[in-house]
């Protein structure tokens, strides 16, 4: 959506902007295609869904959660049919048993060439998680390896486990992190640490020091972090969708345009959100001293 925002059309008195705004974000809604059927079965994840909140469980247990290219398809049907379904507010992924996931599957991709990689969509996969509105927090419950790190990195609230592991072992497949690994990565944790990490590839975090860096938010006991996961989830799933959306999209804005342009779209979403049902709803709310109920108008 900011593409369009930084296109020279978008640079218009703010009025007009907020009604560009309005616009995208409704036009993008409407033409998303209708969620897929809740009763499918995936062969490599579980889905489930705990009030407002869908749970994703990345399940190649055998293979410590290898994220084969069937798999990365699955988790984006997921992804979807959430994102489509009114009644779901936000997204945990986990994963099964001792990882969370080790990495893309090195034994589907070593003899891919990049055409194959095409062919298979194998980059699209990646590129495809990053459009769903919804929030996903990733729990990470063991590994978090090269693209297993990166899928923790592409969602929006970490929290970790006790047994999590953090690292970016490419560099020793004789190839570099291609899903955010040196970009995300340096975000988190700085140069030098990432540096350390991708440079080497043996140089791994775990939940304390990843939690200590700012890769994750939160460390919880492994028994208790999926609950933990779908709490958190199920707070933001009880707030305004629209807003938790804008502030999700403001927020990852930071992470792809300068600061000034990044405010500039900030300032639109916010102004976008007055006379809202719900920002009328929050504030009466307030002043009444009662709890806010949202409707998402
Ligand atoms: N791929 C395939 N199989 C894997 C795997 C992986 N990444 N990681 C583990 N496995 C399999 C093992 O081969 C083994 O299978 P079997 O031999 O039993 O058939 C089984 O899982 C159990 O693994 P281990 O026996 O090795 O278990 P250990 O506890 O001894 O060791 C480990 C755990 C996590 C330290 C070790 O398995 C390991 O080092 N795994 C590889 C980690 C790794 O190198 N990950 C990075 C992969 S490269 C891109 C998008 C994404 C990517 C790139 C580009 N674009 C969009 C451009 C991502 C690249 C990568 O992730």
């Amino acid at each position: 959506m900011l593409r369009n925002i930084l296109s020279p059309a978008f640079i218009r008195p703010l009025s007009n902007q907020k009604t560009l705004a309005v616009r995208a974000l409704s036009t993008s809604v409407i033409c998303r295609p209708a969620a897929v059927d809740e009763q499918k079965t995936y062969t490599h994840i579980l889905t489930e869904t705990r009030g407002k909140v869908g749970l994703i469980t990345l399940n190649r247990p055998k293979a410590l959660n290898a994220l084969c290219s069937d798999l990365f398809t699955e988790v984006n049907e997921a992804l979807r049919a959430y994102d489509n379904q009114s009644d779901i507010g936000a997204v945990v992924i986990t994963g099964s048993k001792k990882a969370f996931a080790a990495g893309a599957d090195i034994k589907e991709m070593k003899d891919n060439t990049f055409v194959d990689t095409y062919k298979t969509n194998f980059l699209g996969h990646w590129a495809e998680m990053t459009q769903i509105k919804k929030p996903i927090i990733a729990a990470v419950n063991g590994y978090a390896l090269g693209g297993g790190c990166e899928l923790a990195m592409m969602c929006d609230i970490i929290y970790a486990g006790d047994k999590a592991v953090f690292g970016q072992p490419e560099i020793k497949l004789g190839v570099i992190p291609g899903a955010g690994g040196t970009q995300r990565l340096v975000k988190a944790v700085g140069k030098s640490k990432a540096m350390e990490m991708v440079l080497t590839g043996n140089v791994n975090l775990n939940a304390t020091e990843a939690l200590q860096l700012g890769l994750v938010s939160k460390v919880v006991p492994a028994d208790d972090l999926v609950e933990e996961a779908v709490k958190t989830a199920s707070t933001i799933a009880s707030m305004s969708q629209p807003s938790v959306q804008m502030a999700k999209e403001a927020i990852n804005q930071s992470f792809e345009v300068p600061l000034s342009a990044g405010l500039r779209w900030e300032r639109i979403l916010f102004q976008s959100l007055f006379g809202t049902a719900d920002q009328r709803e929050g504030m009466n709310a307030f002043a009444e001293k009662r709890a806010a109920k949202f409707t998402n108008k």
